[in-house]
This record gives C-alpha cells, sequence and structure tokens, in this order.
C-alpha cells in the first residue's frame, strides 16, 4: 500500500533550532545567513567611516582657505573626494539595506515555515485547547514583527552604532581630549538605553499579547457569527469586542509613552553644546585651528543619527523580541503526542481490541470507564447511545486523535501507540461528526487524503459514495469551489463527499461519526448505500442512530453514560437489553 510510504507532512525533517530562549533561538535562525550579516555589517561600517570623511574633508579645506595665501588648488580635488565619496558610500548603504531586508524576509518565511510545521505536529489537545485567532496573530502579526525587527529595527541600530563609533575614532585627530564628549555620549547613550529597554520589555509583550487576545474573540465571533445573530447578540460582542481593542489602544499609548520619555534628545543637546564649548575651548588656547574645529563640530553632529533612530529602532527590536517569545512559547509548548517515527508500519489488517481503557480529557472529567470488546478484521461495529455518552471520544481513540488515561486500544495486536503514526492514521479514515470542507474545488476536497489521484479515481469514488449527481448539477461539476468563495453544500451531501474521501483513500480502518438524524428518505437511502459499500472489505465503525444502519451490523455497543451498557447483535440486544430497545423508542 503506497500510503505507508508515503511521508505525513508534519514527519518533515527540519533543520534544529536552538529553542532555548527567544534571543537565542533567532540568533539561531541569523546565523544560517552568515554572508547577509557580513553585507550588513561592512555596509553599515563603510557607510558611517564615508560619512565621517565630510566633516574632515570640509575642515581640511576651511584650513586651505583660512591661509594667509588661500590655496585654492586644494579646494577641486577636496570637492571631487567629498563627491567620490559619497557616491560609495551610497553604495554601501545599499548593501547594508538590502541586506537587512533580504535578512527579515528570509527569516519571516523560515520562521512561519517553522511554525506550521510545527502546529501541523501538535496533539489535539493542544489544537482544543489553544484559541485558533490567538495561533493566526502569532503566525501572521508576530513572523512579521521579527521581519520588522531586522529591517528597519537591527538595521538602523547596527547602522547607528558606527555613526556613534566614528566621532570615537576621528576626534584624537585633533586633540585627545576631544574623546571627552563623544565617549561621555556613548557611555550616557547605553545605559539610558538599557533602562528604557527594561522598561519597554513588558509593555511590548502587552501589546503583542492584547492584540493576540483581540484578534482570538474577533476570529471566534466572526466563526460563530450564525449564532450571534441567531440570538440577536450583535451589540454584546461589539461590547467585548471593544474592550478588546481598548486593551490594544491602552498598551500602544503606554509605549508611546515610554518612548517620549527616553532622555536620548536631550543628551544629543547636551554632547552638541559641552562639546562645542569645549573645542572653542582648546582653540582659544591655540591646540585646534578653526578648520579642526568646524571639522570636530561636524563629527558630533554625527551623534544625531543615533539619537533620532534610538526611539523607535529600538522599539522595533523589544517588539520583535517580544513576538519571538509568543512563537517561541507556541512551538516549545508540549505537544503531548508521540509521533513515534520509528514506530511499526505494515499494511494493517482491522483486527481491534479495546482492553480495560479509562479516559478522561485533558481538563479532568472522566468520559469513559472500563471499555473493553474485540473486533474481528472487516467487521461492522454500531456504537449507539444518547448524546454525550461518549461514542465520539471513543472511536477518537483509534486513530490518536487522544490517548487513553489508561488501558490500552489494540490495532492488529499493537497497541496505537506502538504504531507509527503516520502508519496508522493513514490506513484509518475518519468521518467526523461535523465534517469540514476546504474552500477548494470539490476535486480538491475528495482527493485531500490522495493529492496525486487522477480525475477518473475522483470520479468513481463520487460515484460509490452516491455523491457524482448532485455534484453533476453543478455548472462547473468537479470544479465547483466549496466553502467561502463558492457553494455551500447540505449535511447530506457534506456527507456523501466525505465518503467519497473515504473510497479514494481506501483506508483499512473506517470510522463513521454520523449523528446527522434527520434526513428525507431518499437521501437516507443513498446515504445507506454508499455506507455499505464504503463498509465492504474493512472494518468498520458507525456511530449513528439509525436503525437501518444499526440492524447488520456485527457488534452493537451500546453506551451510556461513558460506560458499556450491553454489546452484541440486534437480535440479541433486543431480547436481553432494555437500554437498547429504549434507544429506539426515545
Ligand atoms: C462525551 C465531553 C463532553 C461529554 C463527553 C468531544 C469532547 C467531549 N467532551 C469533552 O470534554 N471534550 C471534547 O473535546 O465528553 O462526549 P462525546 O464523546 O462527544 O459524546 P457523543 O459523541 O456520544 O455525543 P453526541 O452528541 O455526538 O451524540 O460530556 O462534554
Ligand atoms: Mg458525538
Amino acid at each position: 500500500m503506497s500510503l505507508l510510504t508515503s511521508p505525513a507532512e508534519f514527519t518533515i525533517k527540519r533543520p534544529a533550532f536552538v529553542r532555548t530562549s527567544a534571543i537565542r533561538w533567532v540568533f539561531s535562525h541569523v546565523t544560517r545567513h552568515n554572508w547577509i550579516i557580513l553585507m550588513v555589517f561592512l555596509g553599515a561600517f563603510g557607510n558611517a567611516a564615508l560619512a565621517a570623511m565630510v566633516p574632515v574633508l570640509v575642515g581640511d579645506a576651511f584650513n586651505a582657505m583660512l591661509q594667509p595665501l588661500p590655496d585654492v588648488s586644494v579646494l577641486l580635488p577636496l570637492a571631487l573626494l567629498i563627491g567620490g565619496t559619497q557616491v560609495v558610500r551610497g553604495v554601501l548603504q545599499l548593501g547594508r539595506n538590502f541586506g537587512a531586508e533580504l535578512l527579515g524576509q528570509r527569516l519571516e518565511a523560515e520562521i512561519r515555515d517553522e511554525l506550521y510545521i510545527s502546529l501541523l505536529g501538535k496533539s489535539m489537545t493542544f489544537h482544543s485547547l489553544q484559541p485558533v485567532g490567538d495561533t493566526m496573530a502569532r503566525a501572521t502579526n508576530d513572523v512579521r514583527e521579527i521581519n520588522l525587527m531586522f529591517n528597519p529595527g537591527m538595521n538602523l541600530v547596527i547602522g547607528s552604532f558606527f555613526f556613534l563609533v566614528m566621532p570615537i575614532l576621528a576626534a584624537p585627530r585633533y586633540h585627545p581630549a576631544l574623546l571627552i564628549t563623544p565617549v561621555l555620549f556613548a557611555i550616557a547613550y547605553f545605559a539610558s538605553l538599557a533602562r528604557y529597554l527594561q522598561n519597554l520589555q513588558p509593555i511590548s509583550d502587552e501589546v503583542r499579547a492584547a492584540f493576540g487576545n483581540m484578534n482570538s474573540h474577533l476570529s471566534e465571533s466572526l466563526d460563530g457569527v450564525e449564532t450571534v445573530k441567531g440570538a440577536a447578540q450583535e451589540n454584546a460582542e461589539v461590547e467585548r469586542f471593544v474592550v478588546n481593542a481598548k486593551r490594544v489602544r491602552d498598551a500602544f499609548i503606554t509605549q508611546g509613552d515610554t518612548e517620549a520619555r527616553f532622555i536620548a534628545f536631550l543628551l544629543y543637546g547636551i554632547a552638541i553644546a559641552g562639546g562645542l564649548t569645549h573645542a572653542l575651548f582648546l582653540f582659544r588656547e591655540g591646540l585646534l585651528n578653526t578648520g579642526q574645529v568646524i571639522a570636530y563640530f561636524g563629527l558630533l553632529r554625527m551623534l544625531d543619527f543615533p539619537t533620532f533612530t534610538s526611539t523607535w529602532a529600538y522599539t522595533q527590536v523589544s517588539m520583535g523580541l517580544a513576538s519571538a517569545r509568543r512563537i517561541l512559547e507556541l512551538l516549545n509548548r508540549k505537544t503531548d503526542l508521540d509521533q513515534n517515527t520509528a514506530g511499526h508500519t505494515g499494511e494493517m489488517k482491522g483486527e481491534i481490541e479495546f482492553k480495560n481503557i479509562n479516559f478522561a480529557y485533558p481538563d479532568g472529567s472522566v468520559v469513559l470507564e472500563n471499555i473493553s470488546f474485540k473486533v474481528k478484521p472487516g467487521q461492522t461495529v454500531a456504537v449507539v447511545g444518547q448524546t454525550g455518552a461518549g461514542k465520539t471520544s471513543l472511536v477518537r481513540l483509534l486513530n490518536r486523535t487522544y490517548d487513553v488515561t489508561s488501558g490500552q486500544v489494540l490495532v492488529d495486536g499493537i497497541d496505537v501507540r506502538e504504531w507509527n503514526l503516520a502508519s496508522l492514521r493513514s490506513q484509518i479514515s475518519m468521518i467526523e461528526q461535523d465534517i469540514f470542507l476546504f474552500s477548494r474545488s470539490i476535486s480538491d476536497n475528495l482527493a485531500f487524503g490522495k493529492p496525486g489521484a487522477t480525475q477518473d479515481e475522483v470520479e468513481s469514488a463520487a460515484k460509490a459514495a452516491q455523491a457524482h449527481e448532485f455534484i453533476e448539477t453543478f455548472e462547473k461539476s468537479y470544479q465547483t469551489v466549496i466553502g467561502e468563495r463558492g457553494v455551500t453544500l447540505s449535511g447530506g451531501q457534506r456527507q456523501r463527499l466525505a465518503l467519497g474521501r473515504a473510497f479514494l483513500t481506501d483506508p483499512h480502518i473506517l470510522i463513521l461519526d454520523d449523528s446527522t438524524s434527520a434526513i428525507d428518505s431518499a437521501t437516507e437511502d443513498l446515504i445507506q448505500r454508499a455506507i455499505s459499500a464504503a463498509a465492504k472489505g474493512r472494518t468498520t465503525f458507525i456511530i449513528t442512530h439509525r436503525l437501518s444502519q444499526i440492524r447488520w451490523a456485527d457488534l452493537i455497543l451500546v453506551l451510556r453514560k461513558g460506560r458499556i451498557a450491553a454489546m452484541g447483535t440486534h437480535d440479541e440486544l433486543m431480547q436481553t437489553s432494555d437500554a437498547y430497545s429504549r434507544i429506539f423508542q426515545e
């Protein structure tokens, strides 16, 4: 069977990234692009060095002009040199910007990939506890924040860092004492920056969390929009949304407030005034000439780049790190499900045994108790019981949507946890109670479990599932798009599409969670025929209320409040079990 060898999407091997802390994790992504980093640093350094050339050369030009006999001949070469350096500087700046953009975009794509694969590999326990909207916010906006952290964030941080360094490197050229101002500025700048970032971190965390929260409520109320409208709860939902939106707004305002308190501008003003006074003082002492004072002043002016970018470039970095923490938290949250890639693979016969199993959902309430039964390959089992009895929960243990709390579920005598998960699941087909169809064509939906299926295969599966006829009534027949952008289907039609899916994947175990009760008799008849065809040659579990389907089952399990109240064939149970006969009197 070809399905055995096709790897499930979530077992794809990915390069391993360090996931111990947000910074290390981002770093382990970054270091895969060493040449880009080199480009960014070289670009940033060269850009700053050439920017520093301008005041230095202008100072030289002033000195040439201020000679008792002005030497005009040096002016043209100096002007050409300034022009030339700035052209080169432009190229280097481009390299820095391009590198940072490239890095940002690559990391965004890589991290989104990593997150998506990780999400597919997580257990249902994880997914049922994690709101979709919040996951969406993390997979879209938070990943985007990491991109922005590199460009413009880190791009400007690195770029402006060298602008801070240049005056320190160039000032001693004129007088060693001139180091004082740029060095003091740098110390004060980094000290206040450290404090600023410390204050900013919880605020950035709150901004991202508030956004995720708003998103999850939004997606929930859009998901449930029918219910909201049906209950005329629009206003209440709007109010809830306003509360969430306010929280996001408040978080941003607090962030702006903190930004506004950052004292870099004050430091810059003090540095310019102090540095100039210092230089003029040295001038009066005869230790500097006019051109040198002008050059030094020009060098100090370079500090405006780190000053201006510092408020928002560091905010961007802080936001990026907050987002990285949120993504990492999701990546690291326990999967609870071992894919057991080294586990048993092989063609399933379809023998099933439940051995003394107990089961509780993660929140703790016991749902199934002390369940034991055996099914031979090819048999059909009907599971009946009142709503909430645990029917859906029972069949979910077969393909390890959830794992038992105690006891064992055996397939072909092997504990399902000992099976290679991909192999197990590819041979069990489950038609859920509420059938999910993707907003893709009918053909794609049918072939979901077998992406390479030919049109012929798809059609014959649809015919076997009694779906061909209604599909043909659509204008675009198999190419009709379902859902958001296309037609919507009735419950009975969905069910037959789902059966078609099952025919295509040709599973060894088929599970049908069919609790749709009210269907007209013509459709009922079609579905009935489709199901009997589907059940042929495989072990089948049917959860149903329809007597017509229960009757021909080889084994009927009657569940009551999570326990087996009775089990046997229809005829046996009609005679022996009150619980069973009661079901048909409901
Ligand atoms: C059995 C609880 C549910 C009920 C019991 C699916 C699900 C159910 N439950 C959870 O706590 N978390 C869950 O994710 O388990 O529920 P069931 O197995 O869905 O019952 P059923 O299939 O027999 O009912 P129905 O209505 O589909 O016929 O207490 O709260
Ligand atoms: Mg159910």
